[in-house]
């Protein structure tokens, strides 16, 4: 059985209902800090569960016999900017307790999310390299580059099956995404359909590396599912499908609602996007366990727009 740590997050609703598709509903036990939505609190089994508690986890993993956890539980790039040492804690402990869970053989896979929060002010900004310059400018990104260095450890010295990507910023519409500097990607379909015009806390030109979570989701499961032999990379992969900025998405939706505006007014979130890539070098993702992105700008909003206009 798989446990999905973190099942109410804007990543982990969306993979426990992926996942209880493929494996059933009982073989995947979701999680979180919070009860989630009726539906998926109806669609299988739950657990009220503190990501920073090591014991109740490891009870949770004898309970139900877990073979692999997917870790979806972290405080996001903005939000952690506001409470650096709860995220810091939130962030890493949660990740040690599922690595010495595995390195103990109590589980035997791990999935653990990192992102290009992981680049910093000095790296490279377009087709950002796998290996590169990483100065992470904030907390968020301080954790994620230190997580990935530890699964990198823990594979190397205690083999443990730990699997990753740096996620872009990631758009959908099934959860609302929690404290985010990505999130205006999501607020401006709500915002479209709601009044017709969006203030985006991002300004004209910010490019961001994005992806539609479908796309992130299938990924996710795709490197889960590839033979360890092919994965090369068990620090975390470059993982990308289209880059762009707050204009580029209003054109996109202008094309569905004519009448749609799009105004700017910076906040703290912009300093964190300009240390972010523009676009990303996902070469390695796609050699070594085929990955292929399937969802562009414009696709990307006609399923926004589809989705949350019902
Ligand atoms: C954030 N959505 O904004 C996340 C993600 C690349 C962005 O890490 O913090």
């Amino acid at each position: 059985p798989i446990l999905i740590i973190g099942a109410c997050g804007q990543i982990g609703t969306e993979l426990t209902i992926e996942l209880r598709n493929k494996y059933g509903a009982d073989n995947v036990i979701a999680s979180d800090i919070r009860e989630g939505n009726d539906s998926l609190m109806q669609s299988g089994p739950f657990e009220l569960l503190d990501a920073t508690n090591y014991a109740a986890i490891e009870d949770v993993v004898m309970h139900y016999d877990i073979d692999e956890i997917y870790l979806m539980a972290a405080m996001l790039s903005a939000t952690a900017e506001k409470f650096p040492m709860r995220a810091w804690n939130l962030n890493m402990n949660s990740l040690f307790n599922v690595l010495n869970l595995a390195k103990d053989s109590k589980i035997n896979k791990v999935f653990w999310p990192s992102s290009i929060a992981v680049f910093g002010p000095n790296t490279p900004k377009e087709g950002t390299p796998q290996s590169t310059i990483m100065e992470p400018s904030t907390v968020y990104g301080i954790s994620k580059q230190s997580g990935e260095r530890w699964c990198e450890y823990y594979f190397k010295k205690y083999g443990v099956d730990v699997r990753s990507v740096r996620y872009p910023g990631l758009i959908s519409w099934k959860t609302m995404p929690g404290g985010g500097t990505t999130d205006y990607a999501v607020e401006i379909y709500h915002e479209a359909l709601k009044n017709g015009h969006y203030e985006s806390f991002l300004s004209k030109g910010t490019k961001l590396p994005m992806m539609y979570m479908d796309d992130a989701i299938r990924a996710t499961i795709n490197l889960m599912d590839s033979p360890a032999e092919q994965i090369k990379v068990r620090s975390s992969y470059n993982l990308g499908s289209m880059s762009f900025a707050p204009e580029d998405m209003a054109a996109s939706i202008q094309k569905h609602i004519p009448d749609f505006k799009i105004s700017y007014a910076p906040d703290f979130r912009q300093q964190i996007a300009d240390s972010w890539p523009s676009s990303i070098d996902d070469s390695q993702a796609r050699e070594q366990w085929g990955w292929e992105p399937r969802f562009d700008l414009d696709q990307t909003t006609e399923e926004m727009l589809k989705n949350l206009g019902n």
